[in-house]
């Protein structure tokens, strides 16, 4: 009875798992001596990002090159352009591999 229960509870949460980020460069938090040359998202199964921006404290918007077109994929990789000392977010949206949409971010800082 009891492996029957712990069939129907987590087969379903297994088939239907939300992507997830495994690992994020910077990572969420960190503090980096320079600006860094990208930002990389990796997640956990692939993941179409629909949108991915970087900005300032003040939440103005910087430049942040990347592919546009919403591919799935399990590593997004985006260059962003020099940035002073500061703290900054990036945030993406993006349709996870079960079809649910998800969102994230990430802060990191540069040291003065
Ligand atoms: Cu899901």
């Amino acid at each position: 009875m009891l492996v029957v229960l712990l069939f129907i509870v987590f087969i379903p949460s297994l088939s239907f798992a939300h992507t997830k980020v495994a690992q994020t460069i910077p990572a969420n938090g960190a503090t980096l001596a320079t600006s860094p040359d990208e930002i990389k998202l990796i997640f956990s199964d692939t993941l179409k990002i629909t949108a991915m921006k970087l900005l300032d404290y003040q939440g103005k918007e910087l430049i942040l090159k990347h592919d546009k077109a919403p591919k799935a994929l399990k590593e997004k990789v985006a260059i962003p352009q020099t940035l002073a000392a500061g703290t900054y977010r990036v945030i993406w949206r993006g349709i996870s591999a079960d079809g649910h949409p998800i969102k994230g971010q990430i802060t990191f800082t540069i040291a003065p």
